[in-house]
């Protein structure tokens, strides 16, 4: 680090990272183990970062990279391992036993928040950096050799020189924005309605998650742990929350999860809030020396819950390919990133749109409807399509198909950590 005038400081590092969420995060862990270094520059303070509520369910996929991580500590501690789910519509109740059909994937519910703040400690517990509160975070040279993110904190303007630079700051992030637009193509769709996501202080009253059909509106009961319990309802894309109160929200989560044999309990509602129901991807994923990954490339409906194991997805195919490039000086792997990371994320974003229509209710046509009937049969009814299904929901298999897990950090493990 070298002061270049009274009030710019300059370093160096071989990966920038723009972001401090699921995919910035896990690559500096994923790069740490193996032996790269790296700078991860966040724009919020670690408070916000580590209690933002998002996302909830990991795929198994996401388990065995933070597993190979060795950030699967207080996963297995208090996440909660789930083998099958339920899918209600029309009077009728049918389990999906993911588990079984799969040869023994599972998903895991274990907040979003959870594993970011294990992510922050066992970065910070290395002494691995993380700049918090830079402001006016700029990229500049990314189609050089020596990328560049200059940015300010503590009222000090900084430049970090850097070999690559991996955009994880989100869709609403500088990194995507910084690919021209003459070269940068995306691909948008936004559907006629929104989830109405609430936590609530009450058990949750199933064991597996539960996703409902139902003519008022899709509804799904999830959680987050054995105290609290996550639902979601479909709405109005302009759906005022003021107009729920919390008597209405119970009444209707009632109405579309109800069925015989089985009740509802009623709890203190502690968060609300609205989320756009919407498709995106952008092309290519890199740029020079740029490279983007998670929501900063992509965003999928949260139906199927994909939005945090794809930008896992990510990360593990780009530390995979810059431990082959920094360690071995094989760039094969970095140059086919976009192409081999696209080709996952067009699979996900098809799976998110086939749940998404197949359990929101998107226009009373009575023709529509019977025809959504008959998917959900021929899906519950059919041990072939639950398993290809079942196979999709648990997480495709590991990126890279293993080609790259020879000399990646996920094959070593922490304990094989570069010494
Ligand atoms: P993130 O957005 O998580 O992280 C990006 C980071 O970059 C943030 O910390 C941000 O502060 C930082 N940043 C932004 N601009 C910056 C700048 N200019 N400079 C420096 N840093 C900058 N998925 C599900 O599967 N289930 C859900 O229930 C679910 N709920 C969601 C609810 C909401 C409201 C949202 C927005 C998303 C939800 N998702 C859900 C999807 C979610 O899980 C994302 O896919 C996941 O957070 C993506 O992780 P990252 O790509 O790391 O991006
Ligand atoms: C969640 O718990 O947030 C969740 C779970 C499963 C989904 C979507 C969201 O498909």
């Amino acid at each position: 680090m070298n002061q270049t005038s009274v009030s710019q400081v300059r370093s160096r590092t071989q990966v920038g990272i723009i972001g401090a969420g699921p995919a910035g995060l896990l690559l500096g862990r994923l790069l740490h183990l193996s032996g790269i270094d790296s700078v991860i520059i966040e724009a919020r303070d670690r408070e916000y970062v580590e209690n933002r509520v998002r996302a909830g369910l990991l795929e198994q996929t996401t388990i065995d990279a933070l597993t190979a991580a060795g950030m699967d500590g207080r996963l297995r501690e208090q996440g909660v391992e789930h083998r099958g789910v339920e899918v209600r519509f029309g009077g009728e109740r049918r389990r999906i036993p993911v588990n079984e059909l799969t040869g023994g994937r599972s998903t895991w519910l274990y907040p979003q928040q959870e594993v970011v703040r294990d992510l922050v400690k066992a970065r910070l517990d290395v002494g691995d950096p993380i700049v918090f509160d830079a402001e006016n975070v700029q990229l500049s040279d990314v189609t050089g050799d020596c990328p560049r993110i200059s940015y300010r904190v503590d009222g000090v303007d900084q430049v970090l020189d850097c070999d690559v630079i991996a955009g994880c700051d989100g869709f609403h992030g500088v990194s995507r924005q910084t690919i021209p637009q003459n070269v940068l193509k995306t691909f948008a769709k936004n559907y006629p309605f929104a989830w109405l996501g609430i936590l609530a202080d009450v058990p949750p009253s199933t064991d597996e998650l539960i996703y409902a059909h139902h003519p008022n509106g899709f509804a799904m009961h999830s959680m987050r742990s054995s105290t609290v319990s996550r639902f979601y309802l479909q709405v109005e894309p302009d759906e005022e929350l003021a107009s729920w109160s919390d008597m209405r929200l119970w009444d209707e989560l009632q109405i579309r999860l109800g069925c015989d044999d089985w009740s509802l309990a009623e709890g203190t509602i502690t968060a609300r809030g609205i989320t756009p129901m919407r498709s995106f991807v952008s092309e290519p994923m890199q740029y020079g020396n740029l490279f983007l990954a998670g929501d900063a490339a992509h965003i999928v409906p949260p139906t199927a819950a994909k939005g945090l194991n794809l930008a896992v997805a990510d990360v593990i195919l780009l530390a995979d390919a810059l431990a082959a490039w920094m360690t071995e000086g094989d760039r094969t792997l970095l140059d086919d990133y976009s192409a081999e990371a696209l080709s996952r994320v067009w699979q996900v974003q098809e799976f998110s749109r086939t749940m998404t229509s197949l359990l929101h209710h998107e226009r009373s046509d009575p023709f529509d409807a019977r025809l959504q009937r008959a998917r959900l049969l021929s899906l519950c009814d059919s041990t072939e399509a639950m398993t290809t299904w079942s196979h999709r929901y648990s997480g495709l298999p590991r990126p890279w198909g293993g080609a790259g897990s020879a000399r990646s950090a996920l094959a070593r493990g922490p304990a094989g950590a570069a010494s």
